[in-house]
């Protein structure tokens, strides 16, 4: 069934506020990742405003669904997702990654409304979402759980320990996403001889289904794609689903799009001006 066009519509408007907040946290901070924040806004914005039962009364709901941001460098993209569900007024997104500020530069459960787990040491979020899984299976609860992982994040060795677990438990109230963006923090080895090449992941889908998820693929851009995959993500019975999202990193500023320079560059006051006056006319129409 086609989704409702007016949720539709308000998705796509918060993905383009979301985008907005990222690139001017950004900007006023001097610091921060960009080109992954800008490929999750989609995910995040459809968990945030369609999937999860939370409230930002009362962030420490005991029964509120879970969500581990494990890519945690892309945390920028949260804080503003969290801001604009009202967790926290939207004018202290702008105090990103300053001292004294709810706003680190990687998340921290013990500081900011909303965060369900502090990560960005790579790789070591993907366990804990697991263990909320499988206690809210012990206590008889029944909220989900879900964790995004970045693509060069799952090249880490834990995150395979912890998807072997949950098919082997068969945990089927966590849900994983990969954000797909196929760049990581530098270019490629056929881009030349330089010091940091990376090769991109291969074989993604394959590699879930082999550690017995189930696995559905979508464009992770696309909110007819996502809320569905989201939906039968959580009517999976029996085993834990992986959504491969695919996305290109820096999504929505064109010369950000699919360049690893972009990854944790600071755009200067030009170049947030013409990435602003982009993101304007993807505003959806009335
Ligand atoms: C264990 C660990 N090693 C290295 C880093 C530094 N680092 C931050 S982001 C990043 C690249 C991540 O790439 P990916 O997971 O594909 O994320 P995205 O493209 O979505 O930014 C690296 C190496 C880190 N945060 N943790």
């Amino acid at each position: 069934m086609p989704m409702d066009p007016v949720l539709k519509r308000d998705l796509q408007e918060k993905a383009v506020q979301v985008r907005r907040l990222i690139l001017e946290a950004v900007h006023r901070a001097g610091a921060g990742h960009i080109g992954g924040p800008l490929s999750m806004v989609e995910i995040g914005v459809a968990l945030y405003f369609k999937m999860l039962r939370v409230d930002p009364q009362n962030p420490q709901w005991p029964d509120r669904d879970r969500f581990v941001l494990s890519k945690g460098h892309s945390c920028i993209a949260l804080y503003a997702i969290l801001a604009l569900k009202g967790y926290f007024p939207v004018e202290e997104v702008f105090t990103f990654d300053a001292i004294g500020s709810r706003m680190q530069g990687h998340p921290d459960m013990t500081k900011t409304p909303g965060i369900d787990m502090a990560s960005g040491s790579l790789g070591t979020g993907a366990s804990p979402p697991l263990g909320m899984a499988l206690g809210a299976r012990r206590l008889g609860k029944t909220f989900h759980t879900w964790v995004l992982l970045g693509d060069g994040e799952i090249e880490e060795g834990q995150v395979w320990e912890m998807a072997w677990a949950a098919s082997y438990y068969k945990a089927d109230n966590l849900t994983a996403i990969v954000d797909w963006n196929k760049v990581q923090q530098f270019g490629f080895p056929k881009d030349g001889n330089l010091k940091h090449r990376i090769n991109p992941l291969p074989n993604v889908p394959e590699k879930w289904r082999a550690f017995g998820w189930n696995v559905l693929e979508v464009d992770g851009h696309d909110f007819d794609a996502l809320v569905p995959a989201m939906e039968r993500a959580k009517a999976t019975k029996g085993q834990p689903t992986c959504i491969v999202a695919h996305t290109v990193k820096g999504k929505g500023v064109s010369f950000m799009e699919g360049d690893y320079n972009w990854h944790a560059k600071v755009p200067n006051a030009e170049e947030l001006a013409k990435a602003l006056a982009e993101l304007e006319l993807q505003r959806p129409r009335a």
